[in-house]
């Protein structure tokens, strides 16, 4: 097995280095990271510039099957409240199977498109009726097989959701599948914890929002997952549209990361998804909390949430990361490209997420998010860095739009300019090819499986 790459470009998180060679154990650790090495017949050689894996710091595997499906006007005004309708709709008819196929084919293109790892959101629980599988870790165990046999890196995050608005509203019909008592939450996570450990999955808990779980929970399920774990993620939504700033004020009197931030010790193993809303304090205090902002720039323009103040986050020292969230869009280099255009449209100004110590936009945003995105997984994926998994893909130098350019603007081409096709050539995670040619070896028969999946869940009633 292939322990080594040798690379002519490889970009490093301190920046773009020459003639690299990466050393990796059997596990997939890179062991060693050597500058100016030799190229020599004891590694494999990479045909373009390497960078590192992008983990995808949120995603609903199963939204990926209505995606495009709810892109018409239903109703006077939609809105993400009136496509989450739809989307509670489609969720409700889901079967284990589906849910695998689909989740399958998901992280076979989330591989091809420069993902390596993914943190998944997982909040349909029950069957149909609202009642818990027999075995209550059902759909939670098709998620672990889909990322097991893609071969992709896992952090699972069993979703608390408990009311239908602040204040502890009654949930909805709608919500039946989602919903879960903290004691029960508590035993899903024992029963989770080694099986993630048996395929080196990190466990988390994932307090869907503040309307969805009311301060008792969210204090007694953050109790529990102490006792089990005191250092796993715990990724909650958060002020993601302005209706529900209003909700929280009218219910506390404060904004939602506000809140949180009084009430919750927030800190380097949160994940603030969204925070799309906040006020120029809890920009400063989120940052200085730790914690990691999860943009998912794709489906926050597609579900019409607003735009977050990246400038104001960066300078309060705040971490980033990006996810697929809906995946109306699965490609890393697209999300890095809309978060980026959403703030030159804002601020009527280029190249915004770079300074002067990386002027080079793509770089700057690869290795920030990459950075972010590790932490909030709560996994060793953090760049190509001794100690760090080997997780990385290999551009296509031979793609037309990179063909002969400097390796940093080829990763700039990547993002910028490949015109939505994929510059990727390779992918590897753990030191393992996952991907080669910009194909993963299950590519025809998991799209397959998700459209026959699909087929089904269109015409269930
Ligand atoms: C979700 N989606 O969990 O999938 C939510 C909608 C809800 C986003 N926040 C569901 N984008 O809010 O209950
Ligand atoms: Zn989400």
């Amino acid at each position: 097995m292939t322990r080594s790459l040798h690379a002519a470009d490889v970009l490093l998180p301190g920046g773009w280095a020459r003639d690299v060679r990466l050393d990796w154990d059997a596990a997939g650790r890179l062991t060693a990271v050597t500058p100016g090495a030799a190229a020599d017949a004891s590694a494999a050689r990479a045909a373009g510039p390497v960078i590192p894996g992008m983990p995808n710091l949120h995603s609903h595997a199963f939204q990926r099957g209505i995606a495009g499906l709810t892109e018409y006007r239903g109703q006077a005004q939609d809105s993400f409240w009136s496509w989450r309708t739809l989307m509670y709709r489609f969720a409700l008819r889901l079967d284990p199977a589906q849910l695998e196929a689909i989740a399958l084919w998901l992280y076979v293109e989330m591989l091809e498109a420069g993902y390596t790892s993914v943190c998944e959101f997982h909040y349909v629980h029950h069957d149909a009726d609202g009642r818990p599988y027999a075995d209550d870790a059902t759909l939670a165990l098709a998620l672990l097989r889909a990322a097991e046999q893609a071969g992709i890196g896992l952090t699972l995050l069993p979703v608390l959701y408990q009311s239908g608005g602040f204040g502890g509203l009654p949930p909805g019909d709608g919500q039946r599948r989602f919903i879960r008592s903290t004691a029960s939450m508590l035993r899903l996570l024992e029963r989770l914890k080694p099986l993630c450990e048996a395929q080196g999955a990190r466990l988390g808990l994932a307090p869907h929002s503040l309307r969805a779980v009311p301060p008792e929970g969210l204090r007694e399920a953050l109790a529990g997952l102490e006792a089990l774990d005191a250092t796993a993620p715990v990724h909650i939504h958060i002020a993601e549209q302005t209706k529900e700033v209003d909700d929280c004020l009218a219910w506390s009197g404060q904004r939602p990361v506000a809140w949180l931030l009084d009430h919750v010790p927030v800190d380097a193993r949160w994940c603030l998804v969204h925070a799309t809303h906040m006020d120029a304090d809890e920009y400063r205090r989120a940052a200085a909390s730790g914690a990691v902002a999860g943009l998912c720039p794709t489906t926050e323009a597609n579900l019409g949430d607003g735009i977050f103040d990246l400038p104001a986050w960066r300078s309060a020292g705040g971490m980033w990361g990006v996810g697929s969230d809906s995946h109306i869009c699965v490609n890393a280099a697209e999300e890095l490209l809309m978060l980026e255009y959403s703030q030159r449209l804002a601020r009527r100004e280029r190249n915004v997420a770079a300074d002067t110590s990386q002027p080079q936009v793509a770089t700057a945003m690869t290795l920030a998010a990459v950075r972010g995105g590790a932490q909030a997984a709560g996994r060793a994926v953090a760049g190509l860095a001794v100690g760090q998994q080997a997780d990385f893909v290999v551009l296509d130098a031979a793609h037309t739009v990179l063909a002969g350019l400097p390796a940093p603007e080829m990763l700039a081409s990547h993002v910028f300019a490949s015109q939505r096709t994929s510059a990727i050539d390779a992918v590897w995670v753990a030191g393992r090819p996952r991907a080669q040619g910009g194909r993963h070896p299950l590519h025809q028969n998991a799209a397959a499986a998700f459209v026959a999946a699909r087929r089904q869940l269109l015409n269930t009633p």
